[in-house]
């Protein structure tokens, strides 16, 4: 069976690769430390008898081959990129269980019908670029040559021109698009990231569906001025007229049921203590499981900043940055994993996920299932992110399960 001290030691050496001075990992798509993490994975990969490759994005595959090698395959899969000072088990976690899951196998001389991809997604996150899910969405066929030239990093750096220096041509991304002949289903272990688990006590998670992420970008254009020249009614204050969206955000959120909406990156120019704000721009990710709801919400929310940047005589600019519908999780997926826990004698929870994931991108071309393990205190992206080490395994058992399942039976109920 899977070696929990194996998976347990793993994590941790990982978790090294992009540590920062905050304790934390930052460890941005098609970076240095990104780079170092896929190769440590890429050895492991290999450790477990896996064929190795990167795709024309550098997603990272090991496949598995079964007694059919027409057959289409299991993929288990995560990320290893992650957010600015983020935590050392979203997106490792699902990665190294999933090489657990299979050198498993093969240590126990299990053979599949269907073979088996481990898939490490490249840049899920969107933390670079503003932009995620760019690996999921590339072997989908859902990342358009425009978007590699749209979306910038920090230093001003285009997707493509990252693609390039980390040795990718931007102009061969549709090589990386997969079949749905070649995938049978996508199974994903991650943390929830929330306190659902936790809070009632329970080791495992099954993902029912997954709330969209829209992120958008707001500029809001005033005038600079002195500040203590300038009387409050001659102003147009352009951190005064954010300010005041950030409250509609926050209270159309807190009014529309099952929303939730974020402020993350906030910029002041010219950004002097005796300056009269000019231009701010903030970043708005707002998340809901129904996608009318989140519709609804956009809309007041646009229609509300509107009318307060028109009466404090600032000009407002709105750039979409991502727009990901919410998705369902494949019944037959979920029946595969509650099949699974009741196996291993522990019970799977039906649970919503807010957090976002590669399988978003990839319910046209397989169905799609998510198990999750508990977060301690719900905490993540950040350091203190943590799921006990019993939790981890548990939660690779049920990958174990369900992939044994879906590789040797090709049960999709
Ligand atoms: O933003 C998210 O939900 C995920 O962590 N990428
Ligand atoms: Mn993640
Ligand atoms: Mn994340």
């Amino acid at each position: 069976m899977v070696q929990a001290d194996r998976l347990w030691k793993r994590l941790q050496e990982l978790g090294d690769i992009g540590r920062d001075a905050s304790g934390g990992v930052t460890r941005f798509s098609y970076s240095c430390d990104e780079w170092a993490a896929k190769e440590r994975v890429r050895y492991w990969m290999q450790q477990a008898g896996l064929d190795t490759w990167e795709d024309a994005v550098g997603n990272l595959f090991g496949r598995r081959e079964g007694t059919d090698a027409a057959a289409p395959a299991v993929w288990l899969g995560s990320h290893l990129d992650s957010v600015a000072h983020g935590g050392n088990f979203d997106g490792p976690l699902g990665v190294l269980a999933a090489i657990e899951v299979v050198q498993s196998m093969t240590e126990a001389s299990v053979q599949t019908r269907h073979p088996i991809e481990v898939v490490v997604f490249e840049d899920e996150e969107g933390a670079r670029f503003g932009f995620g899910m760019i690996g999921s969405r590339a072997v989908a066929g859902r990342l358009a040559p425009a978007e590699l030239d749209r979306h910038r990093d920090a230093q001003g750096r285009s997707l493509g021109w990252a693609m390039q220096a980390y040795g990718m041509d931007p102009a061969q991304i549709d090589r990386a698009v997969r079949s749905s002949s070649e995938v049978f289903a996508y199974l994903e272990l991650h943390i929830e990231q929330g306190r659902v688990l936790e809070s009632q006590g329970l080791p495992i998670g099954i993902v029912s569906g997954i709330a969209g992420p829209l992120w958008l970008n707001f500029t809001f254009k005033g005038m600079s001025g002195h500040a203590g020249a300038t009387p409050m009614t001659l102003r147009q204050d352009a951190l005064a007229a954010a300010a005041e969206a950030m409250l509609v955000m926050e209270q159309v959120a807190q009014d529309v049921p099952g929303c939730v909406a974020t402020v993350g990156k906030l910029t002041v120019q010219p950004g002097g203590v005796n300056i009269i704000p000019g231009v701010v721009s903030l970043t708005l990710d707002l998340r809901n499981a129904i996608e009318s709801l989140r519709n609804q919400a956009e809309q007041r929310i646009l229609e509300q900043v509107e009318k307060a940047c028109l009466r404090r005589n600032v000009d407002v600019t709105v750039q979409t940055l991502q727009r990901i519908a919410p998705v369902e999780c494949a019944p037959s997926l979920r029946g595969v994993l509650h099949q699974s826990c009741e196996e291993l004698g522990v019970s799977g929870f039906d649970l919503v996920s807010g957090a976002g994931h590669d399988g978003m991108q990839l319910v046209d071309l397989c169905p799609v299932g998510m198990v999750f393990v508990p977060s301690r205190e719900g905490i993540s992206h950040q350091p203190e992110e943590w799921t006990s080490p019993v939790d981890c395994i548990m939660g690779t058992q049920v990958l174990y399960q369900a992939a044994l399942h879906l590789a040797k039976e090709g049960i999709v109920q």
